[in-house]
């Protein structure tokens, strides 16, 4: 028996893969390089007061020109994948046609040098960088952007699926209905609940057919799509806090969980909105509901939620209610206990094959000392206690076959710009040199099996 090495202590399986996660707009920079189109996202962050101090993803952290120092971190954090986005105007610039040689060369640049640093690729499609002629063209309301993202999977798998095998459809598509059509925080900043719905059923088509799309180009590859569910708690027993909870959670959870596992949209959802109606079209369902290989899910916070009138600060008749809970930066309570419960509730409510935790992290001060350390202990904790509540889950028979930290690097956290930090690397906004802080460390040390 060796005595060199101990056996995990988390009591997750060998081969379970650690990973971290970034997305293209936030990290790459180089915005108007190589033939890049423009986004929804530099668009609205010229708005004014769209983005804390007119900040905006012009430089983000280089990545686009400094992708081999981020390969080199992450060879040194010993993980065994890495989630990135492809950025569709790198590829498309204006959202259709054939594509952009430059773009996709990029991108193979980065899977190769991945793959010799013996880490997995793992690509997302969409990570709201929506290409602004689409959106001018009506943007994900309208039906036929869904047809023109099936085009743009299919010809980045054609492309790419010979060295990227892990594919996302698309990252927190609610965040791009609700936050981006409905509330108008998020790019294209649309305020139209009407428009909103119909974007989830858009978004929700282009993620089957992208489904389809990836099964024909790339037999071999593995697809699936990466929601930020959430099942928050009423904040009293009052019915009227309990109905406002359960509104809240199909929002976020049923509403997409349910179509894609192919028992169509939530009735009790779509009833407490009269005003909202799906756009659907015959055959629709079953194509959202093409079988995918896992599902990856975004946990950051479990919130208790109370009802609230319904006006254009709340309109959907719920709010975050006041708690006990230690909070990160971003005003999002510290909620461990919950990661292990979303993951149990979803497995055992719908018939997952595989599950991913594909963003988890918290923004916290990270205050330099004198030597320039971060000693970010908050950030240590957090992942810490997040990844034990997911160990945990495991242990009880969820199948959880990997985990992603949010996020590698400090960067553009959208409408705060540059002011909230999740990376386990500080990076310097004007000469982009990049630092690790002391949960980088902490990360090494568990992905090699000494975390606890
Ligand atoms: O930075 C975002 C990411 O783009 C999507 N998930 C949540 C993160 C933190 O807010």
């Amino acid at each position: 028996m060796r005595t060199d090495v101990r056996p995990r202590a988390d009591g997750l399986p060998e081969d379970f893969v650690w990973g971290c996660s970034t997305a293209a707009y936030q990290i790459e920079g180089s915005t108007g390089a190589d033939g890049r189109g423009t986004s929804i996202w530099d668009v609205f962050s010229r708005r004014p007061g769209a983005v804390l101090g007119g900040m905006n993803g012009d430089l983000a952290c280089d990545s686009y020109r400094r992708w081999k120092e981020d390969v080199a971190l992450l060879r040194e954090l010993g993980v065994g994948a890495y989630r990135f986005s492809i950025a569709w105007p790198r590829i498309q610039s204006g959202g259709s046609g054939s594509p952009n040689a430059a773009g996709l060369d990029y991108y193979r640049r980065l899977a190769d040098g991945l793959l010799e640093a013996g880490i997995e690729p793992a690509a997302t499609l969409y990570h709201w960088d929506l290409p602004q002629p689409l959106e001018d063209a009506g943007g994900w309301p309208e039906r036929d952007t869904a047809y023109r993202f099936a085009d743009y999977a299919g010809l980045v798998l054609r492309a790419l699926g010979d060295r990227i095998t892990t594919w996302f459809s698309l990252n927190e598509p609610w965040c791009s209905s609700h936050l981006g059509y409905a509330l108008g925080i998020h790019a294209p900043g649309r305020k139209d609940r009407g428009a909103a719905y119909r974007a989830v059923h858009h978004l929700l088509l282009a993620h089957g057919l992208a489904v389809r799309a990836c099964r024909s180009a790339a037999p071999g590859a593995r697809i699936g799509i990466v929601l930020n569910t959430a099942t928050p708690r009423p904040a009293t027993r009052r019915p009227e806090d309990r109905t406002a909870a359960s509104r809240a959670a199909d929002e976020r959870t049923a509403l997409w969980l349910d179509p894609l596992y192919g028992r169509g949209y939530p009735e009790r959802h779509l009833a407490a909105y009269p005003e909202v109606s799906m756009p659907i079209e015959d055959g629709d369902l079953a194509t959202i509901a093409e079988p995918m290989d896992f599902l990856g899910v975004n946990y950051y916070s479990e919130e208790a939620v109370e009802a609230a009138p319904v006006g254009p600060e709340h309109p959907e008749g719920f709010r975050v209610a006041q708690s006990w809970r230690e909070k990160t930066e971003m005003g999002w309570d510290i909620a461990p206990e919950g990661l292990g419960r979303q993951l149990e509730h979803i497995a055992s409510t719908w018939p997952v094959k595989a599950l991913y935790v594909t963003e988890n992290g918290g923004a916290f001060p990270d205050l330099a000392g004198p030597d320039g350390r971060v000693r970010d202990r908050d950030r240590i904790e957090y992942l810490r206690s997040h990844i034990a509540s997911m160990a945990g889950a495991a242990s009880r028979g969820v199948p959880v076959r990997g985990y992603f930290t949010w996020s590698l690097l400090d960067n553009f956290e959208w409408s705060h710009g540059y002011s909230k930090r999740f990376g386990l690397v500080a990076v310097d906004l004007v000469t982009g040199e990049r630092r690790p802080k002391d949960s980088f460390w902490f990360y090494r040390d568990l992905v090699a099996g000494f975390g606890s």
